[in-house]
């Protein structure tokens, strides 16, 4: 279902991009037609879309077309993909157009007592966030952001390790399109070809002693255009330029039907029941790294991970643990 709360300009476009998705040439009459507007009104909309980094392309005598189309996300189609179990974890599936960040969407709801079993997509954020104030990069329709919301009793320290264990469940996700080369990066990077293509960030509310909420946050890039993708700071990728033709609301259905079991049974089955299977996919291992925190760095070998998620570094032999949050690992070249 479409969520009412967060309207913006965008949302005023979707009917013109409803039209445009199809990556066909229509004339400006025929939009105006459908849309039931005139052309200049037409017009001032194909305008706005290049705003959002869709870039139309005018074709002599015959009218735009959005090269490459546009594979919008559809609650129908994601239902239709899950699982019976995941349908039954799953309460609530609201998608937007445009937000501020879907993890502050439902942070929000989960404070306000109503996250728990949701999960939001956005097709473009506004404000994505990655760890300790860094940026995610989410032009409109360019991958997924997802955001799921849940509450468990028992303290925070049941999660410990979940991070990983959804870069897991992602990559088991990405599997069943026969996503090639993807591996994983600790604590939260999904990597393919040594860059990055997708983030997680799991940001937690509530008593941390006992009854709390976690949003566990995604963004997986599908397919990034317009200019934004140029901010990005370090080598990206998308699926698109490694296995191209993958219908987001496939893959959508399929990271919820890893994740939403993942995250019924994690206070219990913790990350021992994923780890060998992070280790298997572990970028880094044997190899030489940098972990840098706010005021000092480690050189060693990255050795895995222990049963808790904990990185650890061999540095001359003596082995030392590092947890998630405090630091950033780097590849020594
Ligand atoms: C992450 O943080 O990788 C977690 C990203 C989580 C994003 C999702 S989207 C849905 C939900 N709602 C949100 O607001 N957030 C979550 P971190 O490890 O701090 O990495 C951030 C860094 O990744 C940035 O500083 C850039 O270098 C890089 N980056 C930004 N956008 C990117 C993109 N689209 N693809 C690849 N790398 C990107």
């Amino acid at each position: 279902m479409h969520d009412s709360t967060p309207k913006s300009p965008l949302e005023q476009l979707r009917p013109v991009l409803n039209l445009l998705a199809d990556g066909e040439v229509h004339s400006g009459e025929s939009l105006g037609a459908a849309l039931g507007v005139s052309r200049a009104a037409v017009w001032k909309q194909l305008q706005k879309l290049e705003r959002y980094g869709l870039a139309l392309e005018s074709v002599k005598g015959r009218g735009y077309r959005l090269p490459g189309g546009l594979n919008l996300l559809s609650s129908e189609a994601i239902t239709a993909g899950l699982a019976p179990a995941s349908r039954d974890l799953l309460r609530q599936l609201i998608l937007c157009d445009e937000v501020d960040s879907t993890n502050a969407q439902l942070l929000a709801r989960l404070e306000r007592g109503c996250g728990h079993g949701v999960a939001m997509f956005a097709e473009r954020q506004t404000a994505g966030r990655g760890r300790r104030g860094r940026n995610w990069i989410s032009p409109f329709g360019g991958g997924i952001n997802l955001s799921v919301g849940w509450q468990f009793s028992g303290g925070v320290q049941l999660l410990e390790g979940l991070s990983l264990a959804v870069g897991v469940a992602l990559a088991r996700a990405l599997a069943e399109f026969e996503v090639p080369d993807v591996r994983l990066k600790w604590p939260n990077d999904v990597w393919c070809r040594g860059r990055k293509l997708a983030g997680v960030l799991l940001e937690l509310s509530g008593d941390l002693t006992d009854r709390c909420a976690v949003v566990v946050g995604i963004g997986l890039n599908v397919g990034l255009r317009g200019e934004s993708p140029a901010a990005i700071d370090q080598p990206w990728i998308d699926l698109h330029s490694v296995r191209p033709g993958i219908d987001r609301n496939r893959l959508a259905a399929a990271m919820l039907n890893q994740l939403l079991p993942l995250l019924q049974a994690y206070p219990e089955r913790g990350f021992g029941a994923y780890r060998e299977a992070w280790l298997a996919l572990d970028q880094f291992a044997g190899r030489p790294v940098r972990l840098q925190s706010a005021t000092r760095e480690w050189c060693g070998t990255a050795a895995g991970v222990d049963r808790s998620g904990a990185l650890i570094l061999d540095m001359d032999g003596e082995q030392r643990l590092f947890h998630g949050g405090e630091v950033s690992l780097r590849e020594v070249s």
